[in-house]
């Protein structure tokens, strides 16, 4: 493969509603797009999943641009590349951090390689799955009567597993009250997004008795030796996001216990390539994975959709239809879900498994910058 043209653009897409997690809120969104072209004129789109203010990871939409277009691209256009597998490396050398940014151009590569050979994504990566069981993610509500509302319409929708977004005075009560609004065999889980400090721990052991999953990443982004002591302390698997930024970390998390299973979002640790080898880590440690989201527009979630194949994903990913997040997605067909809570992996259509939306996108655009080889 050779990369011959890169095209960066910025969309505005604005969400259905506010989604408001314990360290922010995201309403209209500032989306980062690339268009991919190889020396063969085959083209692919990818997305960069940093958002506008940097809440979540340290990263934004106005740090990825300047690092793909300095110092991350120039290492692709315009050189031979044997296998998407080896791109990760070429952009991590001597590359502190940006994640993100390392991902969109990686994946992008992993969707190219997908397109030129005629094969769906998933299949490339080694997917085994034709669905994918999915999850919803409730942002914080203003009332415990809102949020119990909108976890019935879930379960009610098909969905899979029911996620809580809580924050101090928004989490023991109001897991217990939906917990008893949905029934004993409803799952649930809870995620923090960071909002806690081990002082509380006392106060976060009485979720212990609400039968979750799984409590995502209740302590600091980058913090496994406090998360260890918690887990310690709590029945609930404790599952890591933020903290888990490469294979490394998914290693340390296991020799520290510092919890017992990993949402892999494939931004957050650099692309496919370090999905794959913590997706692969995790199944030989018998720990099961499951893919997160980032609101991603229709393309993005063609990539988790992909990744989400894999057979260690056992558990259900936060990939909602398109609807949920969306007036109109950027893609055709837009990603659904059936009753079951079901998303189908699109294994009848090479690369990505959707059309972009071109005059949509251009529409939405608010800048480009094309680099060539
Ligand atoms: O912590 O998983 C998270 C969205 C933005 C930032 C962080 C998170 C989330 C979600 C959304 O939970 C999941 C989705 O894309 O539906
Ligand atoms: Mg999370």
């Amino acid at each position: 493969m050779r990369l011959d043209r890169l095209v960066l653009r910025e969309i505005r897409l604005p969400l259905k509603e506010p989604f408001r997690i314990s360290s922010g809120e995201m309403r209209d969104r500032r989306i980062l797009l690339c268009e991919l072209t190889n020396a063969d004129g085959a083209s692919v789109w990818s997305e960069c999943v940093v958002d506008d203010l940097p809440n979540y990871s340290p990263e934004t939409l106005d740090t990825a641009w300047p690092t793909i277009v300095r110092v991350l691209a120039p290492r692709l256009l315009g050189q031979p590349i044997a296998a998407p597998g080896d791109v990760f490396a070429r952009l991590d050398e001597d590359v502190r951090g940006h994640q993100m940014a390392k991902a969109a151009l990686e994946m992008g590569m992993w969707g190219l390689a997908a397109t030129q050979a005629g094969l769906p994504l998933a299949r490339l990566i080694g997917g085994t799955r034709e669905r994918i069981a999915t999850g919803i993610s409730l942002g914080i509500q203003p009332t415990v009567e809102r949020l119990i509302e909108k976890a019935r319409e879930s379960v009610a929708a098909g969905y899979q597993k029911v996620k809580i977004k809580i924050a101090p005075g928004k989490d023991v009560a109001w897991v217990r009250a939906v917990r008893e609004a949905v029934g004993p065999d409803a799952h649930l889980m809870a995620d923090a997004n960071n909002a806690y400090t081990l002082a509380d721990a006392d106060h976060l052991a009485a979720l212990d008795d609400l039968n979750l999953m799984m409590i995502e990443q209740p302590l600091a982004h980058d913090d496994l030796v406090r998360h260890a002591t918690l887990q310690r302390r709590l029945r609930t698997p404790l599952c890591l996001d933020e903290s888990i930024i490469s294979l490394d970390r998914a290693q340390d998390m296991v020799t520290l216990q510092a919890g017992r299973i990993i949402n892999i979002k494939p931004g957050r640790v650099g692309g496919f390539g370090p999905s794959l080898a913590i997706h692969d880590f995790c199944q030989a440690e018998r720990l099961p994975v499951w893919c997160g989201g980032m609101l991603e527009s229709g393309i993005g979630r063609a990539y988790n959709v992909a990744l989400a194949s894999l057979p260690n994903f056992t558990l259900p990913g936060d990939l909602s239809p398109s609807a949920r997040y969306w007036a109109q997605d950027v893609v055709t067909p837009e990603w659904t879900m059936d009753a079951h809570g079901m998303v189908r992996v699109p294994l009848d259509r090479p690369g990505i498994g959707v059309e972009v939306d071109r005059a949509r996108i251009e529409a939405l655009t608010v800048r480009t910058e094309e680099l060539r080889a």
